[in-house]
């Protein structure tokens, strides 16, 4: 699969991050390099379980390595597995993950194949919205149409946050492109606002196994941890295009 079908895989990794995200990346080969009979014309490979651009201790004391071990080598690669067992021998096999997302959304018989696609679209997005030292200031381009929109860059935290706490149970809250303005929307469970027609930019995973090893029930202190030092401005920059 073309890497630019992952969301979040668009970053570049340097030298150091791609050696850290390299046993993941070993996983990731082995899978893509499973024995399938040729097929002219379609995508090649089942869906991939994209590498995690840095190791799993390079966010700590923000979010543990026991947390992002478990997130990312349990939860991330299950849905990946479920997902390509769910689409095996079927109309979905082979079809990039984002048109996999838009063809499931909505279909209640689908619903097991939009949820797995859509976590795993979620997660490897999640994974590139966050870098070792993130927060701090958005770059220049990426700050005017936060201005633009929120009015300050505090007043657009202010509203991620409010996204997220908000969110009741299981989800997301995601910077969004929306036309030609900002917004801070939230989505229940596997929900993408990919199917919204709406850009994402940038995640936080609000579901518990995100943060209750680190913080128990304390989501907001996971989220504006998450935004104050960890968050990749220059993903959501690159992202708004
Ligand atoms: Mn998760």
């Amino acid at each position: 699969m073309d890497r630019s079908d992952q969301g979040g895989s668009s970053v570049p990794m340097n030298r150091r991050s791609f050696l850290a995200a390299s046993a993941a990346g070993v996983a990731g080969l082995a899978m893509t390099g499973m024995a399938r009979p040729a097929r002219p014309q379609a995508a090649a490979g089942p869906v991939e379980w994209t590498p995690l651009p840095y190791a799993e201790n390079a966010l700590a004391p923000v979010i543990s390595a026991g947390t992002i071990g478990f997130h990312y080598g349990k939860h991330h690669k299950g849905y990946v597995d479920n997902l390509n067992k769910l689409i095996a021998g079927t109309e979905n096999e082979g079809k990039p993950l984002e048109r996999i997302i838009l063809d499931t959304a909505d279909v209640p018989e689908k619903a097991a194949v939009f949820n797995n696609a859509a976590q795993v679209w979620n997660h490897a997005f999640f994974w590139n919205s966050m870098k070792p030292a993130g927060g701090g200031e958005p770059p220049a381009a990426l700050r005017r149409k936060i201005e633009e929109s929120f009015g300050s860059v505090e007043a657009c935290r202010e509203a991620l946050l409010s996204a997220a706490v908000s969110q009741f149970g299981s989800g997301w809250a995601w910077l969004v492109l929306d036309q030609d303005k900002l917004k801070a929307v939230k989505t229940a469970n596997a929900g993408v606002p990919l199917t919204m027609g709406l850009k994402p930019l940038l995640t936080v995973d609000v579901w518990e196994h995100a943060y209750y090893l680190d913080y128990q029930n304390r989501r907001a202190d996971f989220v504006r941890a998450v935004l104050d030092k960890l968050i990749n401005w220059e993903f959501a920059l690159k992202n708004l295009g």
